[in-house]
């Protein structure tokens, strides 16, 4: 309903996600959305594990991340606050140090999410859900 039409957007990353790889997403979160989603996961393949799950839920004012490994997702993690407000544009950075994963959006850091995950393992950066993505680019 409140997708849009350049979404799930992917971005294969052969080499996989090292310490200091930094993922810049843009897009704007449109006026009756719900949740939107970043993966960063294992493999193309249908099913893959998701050594990321970064998901922005408008719907509960919270930022969801975990992982699914064989096809279970792992205990969440929550992030603070909800730096995400619908009808408005976002920039997210997600940020692969020594120690996890570092999300920040805008001035805020959201949460750092431990790896569950080697990020060597990552392949795919997937976008998805409601939102409008505007641009997506791996440094
Ligand atoms: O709800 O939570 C993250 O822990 C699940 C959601 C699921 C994830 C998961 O249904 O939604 O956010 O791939 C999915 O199904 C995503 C979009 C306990």
């Amino acid at each position: 309903m409140a997708g849009s039409s350049n979404v799930p957007h992917k971005t294969s990353l052969p080499e996989g996600v090292r310490v200091g790889t930094v993922m810049r997403i843009r897009g704007v979160v449109p006026d009756k959305a719900r949740r939107f989603h970043v993966n960063l996961l294992c493999s193309e393949e249908e099913g893959a594990e998701a050594a990321l799950h970064f998901n922005p839920r408008m719907d509960e004012s919270t930022v969801v991340f975990n992982t699914k490994e064989h096809g279970v997702w792992g205990p969440e993690e929550r992030g603070h606050g909800l730096p995400f407000q619908r009808g408005q544009p976002f920039d997210v950075l997600l940020i692969a140090t020594q120690e996890g994963f570092k999300a920040v959006a805008g001035d805020a850091e959201i949460h750092h999410f431990r790896y569950r995950i080697p990020p060597a393992r990552v392949r795919l950066l997937e976008v998805g859900g409601d939102l409008q993505l505007e641009s997506v680019k791996v440094f």
